[in-house]
């Protein structure tokens, strides 16, 4: 197995695949996904166009639908929810399909959604993550960060670092032999300076800064967990998880 880092959707190479592609967006966009997973919810459908993703959800029961979607860090105006994983509860979102925009994670799963296996992780749902790929045992994976608007992301690319780190620790194999790219030893190195403070380094990201502003400490304090979700969000058709 080889294991690539991208920073950003922009990184990927163009012209080929891998065999799984990870999409990352710690903040918050891949956690609200294993969040609503996680209490029940029955598909989340990605778009980037917001008027696609309202006459898209038209068809589906009123009742069983969910729209969730965030422009700068805010609730898109009409939607039922934001981008926070914290939204999700049992009663909100069991049994509900999801019609879901983003700024950032969408662009990043939608990079990617030509590959054979498309899932995403976030901290919270690491070592499932882990467990995943070790499973599928996939010559080629790639951890692909969200990053913001074309820039690399601290909070993707420390998430890309812990499971690179876990599945050489895993394999019993050293970083040498698993990394694909530098970038993948440099994100390992990121995570092994900062993984007993997860949170303190959100709290240091532009994007927690700007989360912050908008006084989303919970969200921050909720995404920095490590492990806390045994799910893996998987891509059944291109755009549908
Ligand atoms: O850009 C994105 O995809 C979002 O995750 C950003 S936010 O955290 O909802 O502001």
């Amino acid at each position: 197995m080889k294991v690539f880092v991208y920073h950003t959707p922009e990184e990927v190479p163009e012209g080929n695949l891998p065999d799984c592609a990870i999409a990352i967006d710690v903040l918050r966009a891949t956690s609200t996904m294993a969040a609503a997973f996680n209490v029940g919810a029955e598909s989340i459908h990605v778009f980037s166009d917001l008027d696609e993703l309202r006459t898209k959800s038209d068809a589906c029961p009123a009742d069983k639908r969910l729209l969730a979607g965030e422009r700068g860090g805010a609730k898109v105006e009409g939607f039922d929810l934001g981008n926070s994983p914290l939204d999700h509860t049992q009663e909100r979102s069991h049994g509900r399909h999801l019609f879901m925009s983003t700024t950032n994670g969408t662009r990043c799963l939608q990079r990617i959604q030509q590959a054979p296996v498309v899932i995403t992780a976030a901290l919270t749902t690491r070592q499932a993550v882990v467990n995943f790929v070790l499973q599928q045992n996939p010559a080629e994976v790639w951890l692909v960060g969200s990053g913001w608007q074309g820039d690399y992301s601290l909070e993707d690319t420390v998430c890309a670092g812990a499971i690179v780190h876990q599945l050489a620790a895993q394999l019993g194999s050293d970083l040498k032999t698993l990394a694909g790219n530098d970038s993948a030893i440099a994100a390992v190195s990121l995570y092994e300076q900062w993984q007993d403070s997860l949170l303190e380094l959100l709290q240091c990201a532009s994007h927690g800064q700007r989360l912050l502003g908008l006084h989303q400490e919970e969200d921050l304090k909720y995404c920095a967990q490590l492990d806390v979700l045994d799910l893996v969000p998987i891509q059944s058709e291109p755009g549908t998880l």
